[in-house]
């Protein structure tokens, strides 16, 4: 059976495209779950790809995930700076989980600098725009099928 990949978009992610596209870039959140598709499609994965504006959304999904998902793709947008929720979420399921950023963190204001997802993500993936979450699938293939 293919490994299960939750991908999870945080807050303000529906607005890619259109929102700051000098630090985001021009790809709508359409053309990120396409390229997220499509990447899937080529790496045997099946790719579950979800936004919400709501932190006790994603925390939801992230609790399902124990039953419905072998890894996690997270983008948790401004949650990943302020959330002790979603970090606790991601302990409780205890899956494999990268976070991806497009833009580079630790370039900008300070207080973008810490993310409380980072200490149980195994891989942190910043800067590269939407690549990142190619990148990030590409990862977690390898070790899913490792
Ligand atoms: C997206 C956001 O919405 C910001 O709040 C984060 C992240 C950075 C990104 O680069 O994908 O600070």
């Amino acid at each position: 059976m293919a490994k299960r990949v939750l991908v999870l978009n945080g807050p303000n992610l529906n607005l890619l495209g259109t929102r700051e596209p000098g630090i985001y870039g021009a790809a709508t959140l359409k053309d990120v779950e396409h390229l997220c598709a499509s990447t899937g499609k080529e790496l045997g994965l099946s790719v579950d790809f979800r936004q919400t504006n709501y932190e006790g959304e994603m925390v939801t999904w992230i609790q399902d995930a124990r039953k419905t998902a072998d890894a996690i793709l997270i983008n948790p947008a401004a949650y990943s700076h302020t959330s002790v929720a979603i970090l606790d979420a991601l302990k409780a399921v205890g899956l494999p989980a990268i976070e991806v950023h497009l833009s580079n963190i630790h370039q900008r204001e300070p207080f973008r600098h810490h993310s409380y997802v980072s200490s149980v993500a195994y891989a942190v993936i910043c800067g590269l725009g939407v690549t990142g979450y190619r990148l990030a699938l590409e990862a977690l293939a390898e070790k899913l099928n490792s």
